[in-house]
């Protein structure tokens, strides 16, 4: 028998070298096969070990989905670096922080990216390379000298990941080569995904659902992928009617708005082998409309940055809607009490608690932060709330943890309100998520103001340099004051409850 892939890199080599001639990606009318794919991400090695990279040392990509983006990918794994993914939409304010608290040597970046980060060039030290897509990386990946890749150990580290804290800046998750492996294979396993798949990939790369599962789903079955610069839902439907694709994954806001494509469109595409939504809660509305509309019952998952997929509702058995299922295979997570953290009975509402290889290894030079989310006997708190049933289906229902998730994007309201708490004119501010259709929650600020003139435009444009655009509120409501309790905390639910009822 084979040795199971120490990486996903490993798991890539080896359908290069079973499968040179397959189709691994499609993009913009290219064709990228696994060898090709491999031949690009070999010259990338040997260009950042000619460059002198380290073993260890951590290359950033902030970059708009392409070929490139993943060839990047691969090669600093095969010249054993650790990969920072930064967020397309992240600004200065959030790039100052995690370029320096990863100490990123070097960056792969595009021309649209480029002048946000030279913004901030002069206060990373440590960033000594920025490389731009086109002239500038042929130019990189012509100087490499001949560089035998290598492949990494289980337990190298290989990306790490940020996710917003709850408090002051966000942490960075660190994921090991065999944390990847494990729950890559875990998902392929529970998801029937072989190498005659052909995913429709639109989700961006920089976060979990888009490389994690579609990118390393991919690279791990020897399958292949359509990879979109981006979601659209018109170019998605018409790509589905071409009917080539086995798989779709995405963000409830992506169904959303497929939803709303179909009811304008007469034509319907033929049935996918699988369509996958997870990153924030699918609505059993939405999930029931896309049966009626697409003839498919869409399997939900639940997953987060510092694990990848921890549940999933069953490929051949019931997809119940408003549910995430249970444990992936070789998996195992339950519900426990908030105060006592011992586990619930079924049907009660607690936090849900997350064991397994699959589980990250902590935050980056943060072992404070670390030993608040793991125990000693390895559960993971991932803050989210919620309850199990009888069968094994698990609801989420909540969240420990004060957070905003706005079209699969996370936002947490301290941030926001910290950078507000400075904008001339506000007194006092408190960011809370409402309802919203489109993007499941919307980030809204109530600001208490000591300026008239202040307006909402104001209190936005005020964002711009330092926050992505998804974290500015997408509404400003002004109010004489904030309830507070008697220690003078601001009631956040009840300036929540508040709007909710002023928006009916
Ligand atoms: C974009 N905008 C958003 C937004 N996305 N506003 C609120 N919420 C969002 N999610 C804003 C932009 O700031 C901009 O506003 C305007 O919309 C147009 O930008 P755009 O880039 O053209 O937007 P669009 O293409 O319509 O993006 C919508 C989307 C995108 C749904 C395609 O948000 C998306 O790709 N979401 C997926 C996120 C994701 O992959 N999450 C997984 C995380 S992993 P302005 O005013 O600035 O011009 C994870 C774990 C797990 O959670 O379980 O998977
Ligand atoms: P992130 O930190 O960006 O990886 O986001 C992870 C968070 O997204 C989880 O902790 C959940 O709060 C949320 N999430 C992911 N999938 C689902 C889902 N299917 N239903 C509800 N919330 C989800």
């Amino acid at each position: 028998m084979t040795k199971r892939p120490s990486s996903i890199v490993e798991a890539f080599v080896r359908h290069a070298e079973s499968t040179p001639g397959k189709t691994c990606l499609r993009f913009e009318g290219e064709r990228w096969t696994y060898e090709m794919l491999r031949g690009r991400a070999e010259n990338f090695a040997a260009a950042l070990k000619t460059w002198g990279l380290e073993p260890g040392e951590r290359v950033a990509l902030y970059k708009e989905n392409s070929p490139d983006f993943l060839a990047a990918y691969l090669g600093t794994h095969l010249a054993g670096g650790v990969v920072v993914p930064v967020n397309n939409q992240y600004r200065r304010g959030e790039l100052r922080h995690i370029f320096e608290d990863a100490g990123v040597r070097l960056c792969l970046t595009d021309g649209e990216r480029r002048p946000e980060l030279e913004g901030v060039r002069e206060e990373l030290p440590r960033l000594e390379a920025v490389i731009e897509a086109g002239r500038e990386l042929e130019d990189f990946l012509n100087a490499a000298e001949p560089h035998e890749p290598e492949l990494p150990e289980g337990d190298d580290l290989a990306v790490i990941a940020y996710t917003s804290g709850t408090t002051g800046r966000s942490k960075g998750a660190m994921l090991l080569h065999r944390n990847l492996v494990a729950n890559i294979e875990a998902i392929c396993e529970a998801w029937r995904w072989t190498a005659n798949d052909h995913l429709l990939l639109t989700l961006p790369l920089f976060h979990t659902h888009g490389l994690m599962v579609g990118a390393h789903g991919t690279f791990f079955s020897g399958a292949s992928a359509e990879l979109r610069r981006k979601f659209d839902a018109a170019g998605v439907y018409d790509s589905l009617l071409e009917g080539s694709f086995t798989m779709f994954f995405g963000v409830p806001t992506m169904y959303t708005r497929l939803l709303r494509e179909a009811e304008a469109r007469e034509e319907r595409p033929n049935p996918l082998r699988l369509y996958v939504a997870g990153s924030a809660a699918l609505s059993p509305q939405a999930f029931e409309r896309f049966e009626e509309l697409f003839g498919e019952r869409i399997l939900e998952r639940y997953g987060m940055t510092e694990t990848g997929m921890n549940l999933t509702n069953p490929y051949d058995g019931e997809r119940r809607p408003g549910t995430v299922g249970g444990p992936f295979p070789g998996q195992e997570a339950r519900v426990v009490d908030i105060e006592s953290r011992e586990p619930l009975p079924v049907g009660e509402v607690g936090e849900i608690e997350v064991r397994g290889p699959h589980v990250f290894e902590g935050y980056w030079e943060r072992p404070d932060a670390t030993g608040e989310v793991f125990k000693e006997d390895g559960w993971f708190r991932t803050e989210d709330l919620g309850s199990v049933s009888e069968d094994g289906y698990f609801t989420i229902s909540g969240r420990t943890k004060e957070l905003i998730i706005s079209g699969g994007y996370n936002v947490y309201p301290r941030e926001v309100e910290e950078l507000l708490e400075g904008c001339p004119g506000v007194a006092e501010v408190a960011v809370v998520g409402l309802p919203d259709e489109e993007f499941g929650e919307k980030v809204t600020a109530a600001v208490v103001r000591d300026d008239e003139e202040l307006t909402a435009e104001k209190v936005q444009d005020f964002c711009r340099d330092d926050l992505a655009g998804y974290k500015k509120p997408r509404e400003v409501v002004f109010l004489d004051e904030l309830p507070r309790n008697a220690l003078g905390k601001v009631l956040k639910h009840e300036v929540r409850e508040g709007l909710v009822e002023k928006e009916e």
